[in-house]
């Protein structure tokens, strides 16, 4: 059985297309620089976001550790989102591989971090704090709703960050989601930053692999550690074949997405039981909880959602994240919506 899956936008299995290029891929060995395919996609990469350089990693979690390891040392601070990705989703890699400390502060709803806490939570020079080395943004931000974080925010914190001689990094694993969803450059959109980390396997549609993206000196640190991590892959042009057709076809269609999104929360607002969040969706992710009449938890309600043939998330008793991507077209809107319907009367 096929079946609907609207679990994340991780789910979504290469095209045809790529399938095609991946089979076709020149490869070399990318550890030597040899392999054109890898070579191709780190430049394409590096010149859509107008940064120097880009290296092909394999999980957006390699590539905002690496980041992390780059602009941080032992005992240094990153200030991040207490609903980042970085600091609850990454297994705690930042301490754990960089002795590196985060320092959370809470995200807005809109998913910015408010620049007075930022503010508040530079550390000053003394003997007892570490060194705040770092601000760390997500954009768009995953848990506060998909939401896109402005052209205009991005230069403040950018901002911020100079003026402190801090680093700016942006976790932008759905980056070219918030610069369609905002009609934004997604060059300005990561300019005030000193290095960006997207991911291709998301609503990109390829099946592996993240790119990260800042100075040459700063990638050529990258490619040191990635290979301490055990991250050089060899003949990784089957893979980086798909990746490049991301970026040539893929960046541009995720308007379709939101599209599909908005329809799947239209639906769902007309049905008992299912209250979607006021502004959701903000890109490709529908948010929502069961009412407190719903007599079902969610996992009850998943089960049941599975054998309609849609596949939901069932992580929260109450809440469930829904998100549209490539494989998701009008007919598997429809169908959702009937058999949430379904699974709720
Ligand atoms: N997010 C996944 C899960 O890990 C939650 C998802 O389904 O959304 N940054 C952000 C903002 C992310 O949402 C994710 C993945 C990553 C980084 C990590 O990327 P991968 O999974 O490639 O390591």
């Amino acid at each position: 059985m096929e079946y609907i899956d609207l679990r994340s936008d991780t789910v979504t299995k290469p095209t045809p297309e790529m399938r095609e290029a991946m089979a076709e891929a020149e490869v070399g060995d990318d550890v030597f620089r040899d392999d054109p395919t890898v070579n191709r996609l780190e430049a394409m990469a590096a010149e859509k976001l107008g940064k120097e350089a880009s290296i092909f990693v394999p999980s957006g979690t390699m590539g905002n550790l690496l980041a992390l390891l780059v602009h941080c040392q032992r005992g240094d601070e990153v200030i991040v989102g207490n609903q980042s990705h970085v600091y609850l989703n990454e297994a705690g890699g930042m301490s754990a591989l960089g002795g590196i400390q985060p320092c959370p502060i809470p995200n807005q709803k809109d998913g910015t971090l408010a620049l007075d806490d930022i503010l508040a939570s530079i550390r000053t020079e003394d003997v007892h704090h570490p060194i705040t080395r770092l601000i760390c943004l997500e954009n768009t931000q995953n848990i506060c709703g998909g939401v896109p974080l402005t052209v205009e925010y991005t230069r403040r914190v950018g901002e911020i960050a100079r003026g402190h001689a801090l680093a700016l990094h942006i976790d932008g694993a759905r980056i070219f989601n918030a610069a369609i969803a905002q009609d934004a450059d997604v060059k300005e959109l990561v300019a005030p930053a000193d290095s960006v980390m997207f991911c291709l396997s998301k609503g990109l549609a390829a099946p592996i692999g993240s790119m990260l993206a800042g100075t040459g000196k700063f990638i050529a640190r990258a490619r040191h550690l990635r290979k301490m991590l055990g991250g050089g892959m060899r003949q990784v042009g089957v893979i980086a074949a798909a990746g490049i057709i991301s970026l040539e076809k893929m960046t541009t269609r995720l308007g379709e997405d939101h599209v599909r999104a908005r329809k799947l929360a239209d639906g769902l607002r007309r049905i008992d039981g299912i209250v979607v969040d006021e502004n959701s969706p903000y890109t490709n992710m529908v948010y929502l909880n069961l009412a407190d009449s719903v007599p079902l938890t969610m996992r009850q309600v998943a089960e049941r959602m599975r054998r309609e043939g849609v596949l939901v998330d069932a992580d929260h008793p109450r809440r469930l994240r829904l998100v549209t991507h490539y494989w998701i077209d009008d007919d598997a809107v429809e169908k959702s919506v009937e058999a949430f319907a379904k699974a709720l009367r």
